[in-house]
């Protein structure tokens, strides 16, 4: 078997190449030239995948790359996908995130194998945007432990709260990213309907490693402990040292020493996000091409966490209970819109797909932070050289 992977140098592409790599299959990345080196995450593997060069904004190119390669699947998980950003550069957004789907589907529509390609569209749970549905007395129960058990159609799941996102909920984006992320998701519907296209979409919820891009909220977060916990180190200091300061203040002192460190800025602490890891992500995408019937698949842990949830579960990792001072709100952080609650009920993946995730929200936040002691001990090491 033969995929082509869109997005190989990001996040999930390169976790889904290992995957597909141990399953047997050749597989080709598309990658677009830049003035830096970014296959930094999938290095590694670089002597085992073919590379190709192109950027999904240009139909020409990824036209000849899909007659070229004839793969019998392809993953398009190339994207601007930083929510904030797309507020920035909304234009660049709906260029890549809508119109480099478009390019796909039309050079998949024009191929003479389209019968035996399938194809994988990276959906977000950003469409849902501020909607939610609201579990009625008909569809919930709670049981003994007080969890709240949703009876949906694809069978019964125990999830935490009565709000919940699921394939019904209708989408109300929020940002341009999510925008252009709903027009992707409608144009692989229109095209498996009107042109029979195999074409599914995993409308995924957040999911993070140590492989994350550092300006997403987990990794920063992540990061920021990993800089701060050698800075410690090197200085002598431990945490019971550390002096209390005002909120409005941006820099952390230590008792009896001179130097200060940096807070960790921040903007929402109150958005909740259904966090889950993408290793475990990477194989629902796998499991969605390999059904005789394309569709559209919630994937998702159940469960939902708030951005300071996760700011205790991440310095709990390095014992820190008290991350108040370290932390500095700024407003710079804060999103025109904001998409306050996500929580995926995965139960037709978990059905469909037999589908399970496995790594747990505060084993996440512990392997992302483990890692990033490890890296910026490495880093640290290597500066001082
Ligand atoms: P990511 O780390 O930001 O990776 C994005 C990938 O897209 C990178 O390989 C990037 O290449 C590539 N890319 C960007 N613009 C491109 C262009 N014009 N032409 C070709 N390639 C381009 O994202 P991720 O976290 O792995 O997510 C993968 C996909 O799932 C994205 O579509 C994202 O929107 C979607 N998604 C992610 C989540 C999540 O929580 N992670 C949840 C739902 C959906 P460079 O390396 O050159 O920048
Ligand atoms: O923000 C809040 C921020 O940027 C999460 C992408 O993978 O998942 C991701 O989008 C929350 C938001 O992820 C900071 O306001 C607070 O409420 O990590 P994020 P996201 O926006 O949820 C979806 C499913 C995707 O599809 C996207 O591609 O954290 N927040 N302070 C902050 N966020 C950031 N980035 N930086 C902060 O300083």
């Amino acid at each position: 078997m033969k995929a082509l992977i869109f997005g190989i140098t990001g996040q999930d592409g390169s976790y889904l190449a290992e995957l597909l790599l141990k399953k047997g299959y050749r597989v080709t990345g598309v990658t677009r030239r830049v003035s830096v080196n970014t296959t930094a995450r999938i290095q590694h593997i670089l002597p085992k995948i073919k590379i190709v060069e192109g950027d999904i904004t240009d139909a020409f190119n990824i036209n000849k790359i899909i007659q070229d390669e004839e793969p019998d699947e392809i993953y398009n998980l190339a994207a601007q996908s930083h929510v904030g950003t797309s507020f920035n550069q909304p234009n660049l957004t709906w260029d890549i995130t809508a119109g480099g789907v478009l390019n796909i589907l039309e050079a998949i529509r024009y191929s003479p194998n389209k019968e035996h390609m399938r194809f994988y569209q990276a959906s977000s749970s950003e469409m849902f945007g501020k909607n939610y549905t609201l579990a009625t007395s008909g569809t919930l129960s709670v049981d003994t432990g007080g969890s709240v058990v949703v009876d949906s159609k694809f069978g019964k799941g125990l999830y935490t709260y009565p709000k919940y996102q699921d394939e019904d909920t209708p989408f109300v984006p929020q940002s341009p990213y999510g925008i252009a992320k709903l027009a992707a998701h409608h144009l692989v519907r229109t095209y498996r309907e009107g042109y029979g296209i195999h074409g599914s979409c995993g409308i995924l919820f957040n999911h993070e490693s140590e492989r994350r891009g550092e300006a997403f909220v987990t990794r920063k977060i992540t990061k920021w402990i990993g800089e701060f916990v050698d800075w410690l180190d090197v200085s002598e200091l431990d945490k019971t040292q550390l002096t209390k300061t005002e909120d409005s203040d941006e820099l952390i002192y230590a008792s009896g020493h001179q130097g200060s460190y940096m807070k960790l800025r921040l903007g929402n602490l109150e958005a909740k996000r259904d966090w889950g890891h993408a290793e475990d992500y990477v194989e629902a995408m796998w499991l969605m091409l390999q059904q005789d019937e394309p569709d559209d698949y919630v994937v998702a842990t159940g469960e939902t966490h708030s951005v300071a949830d996760f700011l205790d579960a991440a310095f709990a990792a390095v014992d820190i209970d008290d991350w108040s001072n370290l932390v500095f709100i700024d407003p710079k952080f804060y999103r025109p819109a904001e998409v306050d609650y996500l929580l995926g009920v995965p139960a037709k993946a978990e059905e469909k797909l037999g589908w399970k995730r496995k790594i747990s929200f505060n084993d996440l936040a512990k392997r992302m932070v483990d890692c990033d002691v490890v890296l910026s001990k490495r880093k640290c090491n290597e500066k001082r050289l």
